[in-house]
C-alpha cells in the first residue's frame, strides 16, 4: 500500500509543482477574442486579409428589403486563418451611416469568416445605410465603430451609378484589385 501510494504521490508533486512555477494551465484548445491556442502554436487571424469582395447595390425589389432581400456586400477572408468579425460595422460614403454586423444580418447566422472562406452581409432594413443606385457611394469596412477609433479594414468606392439592377461590382479575378461593374451575382461564392 505505502509502495503505491509512493508511486502516486511523485506524479503528482511534480504535476504540482510545474503548475507553482509556471503558473500555466493549458487545455487542448482555447480561443479568446478571436485567436486560437491549439497543439502549442499561436494562431493569430491577420484581419487585413479580409476584403469587400463583391457588392449588390441595386437588387431588384426594396433595396432596404429584409434578408435575403435587399442590397448586400460579399466579404471574402483571404488569409489561412478563420477569424470571427462580430462586431465589425459597415458603412458607405457617410460616417454616420452604419451597418453592425451580428449573426443576425450575416449568411448562415455566424459572423466567422473560415479561412478561404465567404461571408455575406445583408442591409437586411437599416434605415440609413444605403448604397445608391443612380450616383456614386463607397462601402468601407471597419474592425468597430468609426466613431470608437476603429481601424478600416477595406474599401471600396464606385464612381459610375447606374448599374444595371440585379448586378454586382466584384473583384474579378477573385480578391484581385481589380472591380468590375454589371457582374452576375456569385453570392457567398468566388467571383467569376
Ligand atoms: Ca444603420
Ligand atoms: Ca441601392
Ligand atoms: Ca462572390
Amino acid at each position: 500500500m505505502i509502495k503505491y501510494l509512493k508511486m502516486l504521490y511523485v506524479p503528482m508533486s511534480v504535476i504540482f509543482i510545474g503548475a507553482v512555477f509556471t503558473g500555466a494551465y493549458f487545455f487542448s484548445s482555447v480561443s479568446s477574442s478571436g485567436n486560437t491556442f491549439s497543439a502549442g502554436t499561436w494562431v493569430i487571424p491577420d484581419p487585413a486579409m479580409v476584403v469587400i469582395n463583391e457588392v449588390m447595390a441595386d437588387p431588384s425589389g426594396s433595396d432596404n428589403a429584409l434578408m435575403l432581400g435587399g442590397e448586400w456586400i460579399e466579404l471574402y477572408n483571404s488569409g489561412g486563418t478563420a477569424i470571427d468579425i462580430n462586431g465589425w460595422h459597415l458603412y458607405d460614403s457617410d460616417n454616420n451611416n452604419e451597418l453592425p454586423i451580428s449573426n443576425l444580418n450575416v449568411s448562415g447566422g455566424s459572423t466567422t469568416l473560415s479561412a478561404a472562406g465567404y461571408l455575406v452581409v445583408f442591409r437586411n432594413g437599416d434605415g440609413d445605410f444605403v448604397l445608391n443606385n443612380t450616383t456614386g457611394d463607397s462601402v468601407r469596412l471597419y474592425n468597430g465603430t468609426i466613431s470608437g477609433g476603429a481601424t478600416i479594414i477595406d474599401s471600396f468606392s464606385y464612381d459610375i451609378g447606374s448599374i444595371f439592377t440585379d448586378k454586382t461590382w466584384a473583384r474579378i479575378p477573385n480578391g484581385s484589385a481589380a472591380w468590375l461593374p454589371n457582374q452576375v451575382s456569385s453570392i457567398g461564392g468566388p467571383n467569376i
